[in-house]
């Protein structure tokens, strides 16, 4: 029966099936599956007050979804898909809480995730062959299996700068906006970091604000999103489409619902070339990487045109030569970061109050009771917004204890880069499955489709131990070694390297320096799952 727990108060710790860490878009499509539709025990823990994961953390101003609502979605019930109305191409923040909360309604998740309760280590037991998880507050729950869905981006990153804990005014990180919201109406704000998260923010914390500093070390690409509402035949023809749109999105490259065009960008006379960006452009979105040229992420000489062109757009649109040439980036490929999606971030820096302020000349030297210094200059200031990223794919993870056979420890396992195979499961911790791992492709892919994927796979792996009687499944050290390899091979291929980010963890001092996610497609992916799963779980060693 689902949700049946072996509960014996007062006879040693809860047991279940699984424990799932995490309630987000993969913790619940977890939750669903494997007590819904398998029937299993399944206690999910979520450290914040509420569903969502990235969508409950992440309320900052002008937090939007990158990709487009109609397919940053589940796919696994039809009624929903059907049922759920999104009001437009990309949706912000609270719409995506909203239709986390009410999948979490219509499949009656909530009575089996406990909210405000971190993991804070879990150790498995050989005698046993169960897994002991124990929260923050010192309980402890036994589970046969240990499903991690702690987000790729979740660990945020606090920078390490001088003083920061004795600035007197508001500090607030984009990744854990208050709930209740922040009013910078009238105040002096500076904000650090220009990713994503810095890029979405600065436009709207810019409207309200007295005065904002972008206080801004790398440059970054960024195309514009161009929101538009749906209008009622977009709804319908999108319902009317949603099998194909789906089954698109687990045959492409990216998981998005088009196809890819082969055609190489230097094939193509500039004139040609210069329409399609144009196209692009006017269209919005990442379409921009791929949907003009295939090579953009391979052949230098087409990375470097297109990047031109985008600086072009910014010298075109920031009326100050002198801040659009800070703001075009120099030192990266266009793309080999996640490239950010905007609205309005350039103009915004023709503001009266808005200043753009070069960190990597004159570096952050501390931060004081009343604002920032850097080596050449004084900023008064009344709130900080820390946009400074995440210690990504990895940081989550390692922030619990995690201890598996002979007490081996996940943060020695990883001492030198994340090891997995097919990033779902780790040789030396039997019976964890890490949704969304590192060496699997999960950021490079659209969310959902990536988290779906595992969550079938992990599901299936499930079944067949139990049909076999197997209580005990773990990766193959060799297999892993092979995975590992093979990740590393196809990163070759890709610019991706190049560029100092979070996909190779240089965002967070000391990380090892490895392309953690997988980079070879979705397809080249989904054919090495199915093919070890259809080989018996080739690489994955069984026991009773
Ligand atoms: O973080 P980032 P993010 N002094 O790591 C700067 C996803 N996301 O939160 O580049 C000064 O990209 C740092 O500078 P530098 C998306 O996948 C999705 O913005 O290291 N600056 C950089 O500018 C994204 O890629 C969505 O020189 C410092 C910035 O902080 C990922 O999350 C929205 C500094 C960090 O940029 C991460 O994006 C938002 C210091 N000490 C995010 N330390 C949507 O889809 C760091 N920086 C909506």
């Amino acid at each position: 029966m689902a949700g049946l727990r072996s509960d014996h108060p007062g006879s040693g710790p809860r047991q279940v099936d699984v424990v799932v860490v995490g309630a987000g878009f993969a913790g619940l499509c977890a939750l669903h599956k494997l007590r819904n539709v398998m029937g299993l025990s399944v206690q999910v823990f979520e450290a914040g007050d509420g569903v969502g994961g990235t969508w409950f953390w992440n309320r900052y101003p002008g937090a939007r979804c990158d990709s487009e609502s109609f397919y940053y979605c589940y796919s696994f019930s039809d009624e929903l898909a059907q049922e759920w109305e999104w009001t437009g191409k990309y949706p912000e923040q609270p719409e995506i809480e909203r239709y986390l909360n009410h999948v979490a309604d219509r499949f009656d998740l909530h009575r089996d995730i406990q909210l405000g309760t971190r993991v804070s280590a879990a150790r498995f037991d050989e005698s046993s062959g169960r897994w002991e998880v124990e929260l923050e507050a010192g309980e402890r729950v036994v589970a046969q299996y240990l499903v991690t869905a702690v987000g790729c981006l979740s660990a945020a990153n606090v920078p390490d700068i001088a003083g920061l804990d004795s600035f007197a005014g508001e500090v607030y990180l984009t990744a854990k906006w208050p709930r209740e919201g922040v009013d910078v109406m009238g105040k002096r704000v500076g904000l650090i970091g220009t990713g994503s998260s810095g890029i979405q923010a600065t436009p709207r914390l810019a409207a309200d604000a007295a005065h904002l500093s972008v206080f801004q070390r790398t440059p970054n690409f960024t195309i514009p999103a161009r929101h538009q509402a749906f209008l009622a035949e977009d709804q319908a023809a999108i319902k009317g489409n949603y099998s194909a749109i789906f089954e698109l999105t687990r045959q492409t490259a990216g998981g998005f619902p088009y196809l890819s065009i082969d055609r190489q960008t230097m094939d193509v006379p500039v004139e040609e070339r210069l329409q399609v960006l144009d196209a692009l452009w006017e269209e919005g979105g990442f379409k921009f990487l791929w949907g003009g040229f295939s090579d953009l992420l391979r052949d230098p000489a087409a990375n470097e045109f297109v990047s031109e062109y985008i600086r072009q757009k910014i010298r075109a649109t920031v009326n100050d030569p002198e801040t659009a040439e800070l703001l075009c980036p120099n030192d990266h490929p266009y793309g080999s970061k996640r490239p950010p999606i905007d609205t309005d971030y350039y103009v915004t820096f023709n503001r009266d109050n808005v200043r753009l302020v070069d960190v990597r000349s004159h570096p952050i030297e501390e931060i004081t009771p009343t604002g920032l210094r850097t080596d050449d200059e004084v900023f008064d200031l009344d709130v900080l917004v820390l946009a400074t990223g995440f210690d990504a794919m990895t940081g989550a993870l390692l922030n619990i204890d995690i201890r598996g056979v002979g007490g081996l420890r996940l943060a020695d396992a990883w001492k030198d880069g994340p090891r997995t195979l097919l990033g779902l499961q780790v040789a030396g911790f039997p019976n964890l499955f890490t949704i969304t791992g590192p060496g699997s492709p999960s950021v490079l892919l659209n969310m959902p489709v990536a988290i779906e994927q595992h969550v079938d796979w992990i599901g299936e792996l499930i079944d067949h131990m139990r049909e076999h009687g197997m209580a005990r499944v773990e990766a193959v050290e060799a297999a892993q070694d092979a995975w590992v390899e093979h990740v590393a091979e196809v990163s070759k291929d890709s610019l991706m390297g190049r560029a100092n980010s979070w996909y190779v963890g240089a965002n967070i001092p000391g990380k090892p320096r490895v392309v953690t996610p997988y980079a070879g497609g979705q397809p080249l992916y989904r054919e090495r799952c199915e093919a070890i799963k259809n080989a018996g779980y080739e690489g994955f060693v069984f026991s009773a």
